[in-house]
């Protein structure tokens, strides 16, 4: 099976066990379907990917490994809730149907995601987790660390800040690895802490990975927008937002791509690992046509 049809059947694998998480819940609010909708409504799944195949790689427990991937969808969820609100993106669209606030309306929208992102931390509190009490709080300081001021929300505050300034290639790229790579960040060092390891040297490893296949997704996604021409001034045919092709060329941006990737792998004795399916996944990321 080639990689887009695997990362498509795990995210159907997924998807089942989100519903189900769902379901149980038995409940009826607005605000619960207005979260259920953020989270349902499409998305490639490549958060809980790259955790489902690293936790199956190093052995986890699925009945741990599902809910930790289950808790990073839901604050990937918020953060898009939130990206398409009026006062951040104003987007009416995600992935081709209304967004969240389109559809529930901004308060709902707001309250969805502010409790998606709750939802995240109750669910790695939880001891279904990790039977572990150190093993579930350094996943709730982690997830703290990397999505707040110091991480995507903080990535978020400068993608604003940059929009009404001039940014350099610098700033922009300071700027994606914190609102895009930190949570990729996440999926790798959290699924690592939940295997209960706590080698320094692995998680410095794990914590580039993540970095770096990050700021490739990143790339690649400014380069779609490029190809689609959503974000393209055309009487200038310069880039509109903080899209790194306002810095690098098309060119330029595949051999960027390749380097994260190369510096990702080759001077890490587990990724460099051929059984290791994380190495190429980080190539192909290079290559997405979505
Ligand atoms: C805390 C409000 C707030 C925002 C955090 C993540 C983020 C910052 C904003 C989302 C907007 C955005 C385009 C961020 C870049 C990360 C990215 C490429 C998101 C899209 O991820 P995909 O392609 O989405 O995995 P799907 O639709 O597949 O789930």
């Amino acid at each position: 099976m080639n990689l887009d049809a695997h990362i498509s059947q795990v995210a159907k694998e997924f998807n089942t066990y989100a519903v189900n998480y769902i379901d149980k819940c038995d409940c009826k609010s607005q605000l619960w379907k207005a979260m259920s909708y953020g989270v349902m409504n499409g998305g490639k799944r490549i958060r809980p990917y790259l955790i489902i195949e690293l936790a199956k790689y190093i052995k986890i427990k699925k009945s741990n490994y599902m809910r930790l991937a289950l808790a990073t969808e839901f604050v990937h969820a918020y953060s898009l809730i939130h990206d398409d609100l009026p006062g951040m993106d104003n987007d009416d669209l995600r992935r081709g149907k209304p967004s969240t606030h389109k559809k529930h309306g901004e308060a709902n929208a707001i309250l969805a995601g502010n409790s998606l992102l709750t939802l995240a931390f109750e669910i790695l509190s939880n001891k279904k987790t990790h039977p572990s009490a150190t093993v579930r709080i350094r996943l709730i300081e982690l997830l703290a660390s990397l999505a707040g001021h110091k991480g995507l929300a903080g990535g978020q505050s400068l993608d604003l800040i940059y929009e009404s300034t001039k940014p350099s290639e610098n700033n922009i790229l300071a700027m994606h690895r914190l609102k895009t790579a930190h949570l990729f960040e996440f999926c790798m060092v959290s699924t690592l802490i939940l295997s209960g390891s706590t080698n320094q040297k692995k998680i410095t490893e794990f914590r580039k990975y993540g970095n770096n296949f990050g700021l490739i997704f990143q790339a690649i996604d400014d380069l779609l927008d490029y190809n689609t021409d959503s974000k393209l001034d055309k009487k200038n045919r310069k880039m509109i937002g903080n899209n790194i092709l306002k810095y690098k060329s098309l060119i330029e941006v595949n051999t960027y791509c390749k380097k994260l990737a190369d510096s990702a792998i080759k001077r890490s004795t587990f990724f460099s690992n051929e059984k290791n399916p994380l190495q190429s996944l980080i190539y192909h990321m290079i290559n997405r046509k979505t």
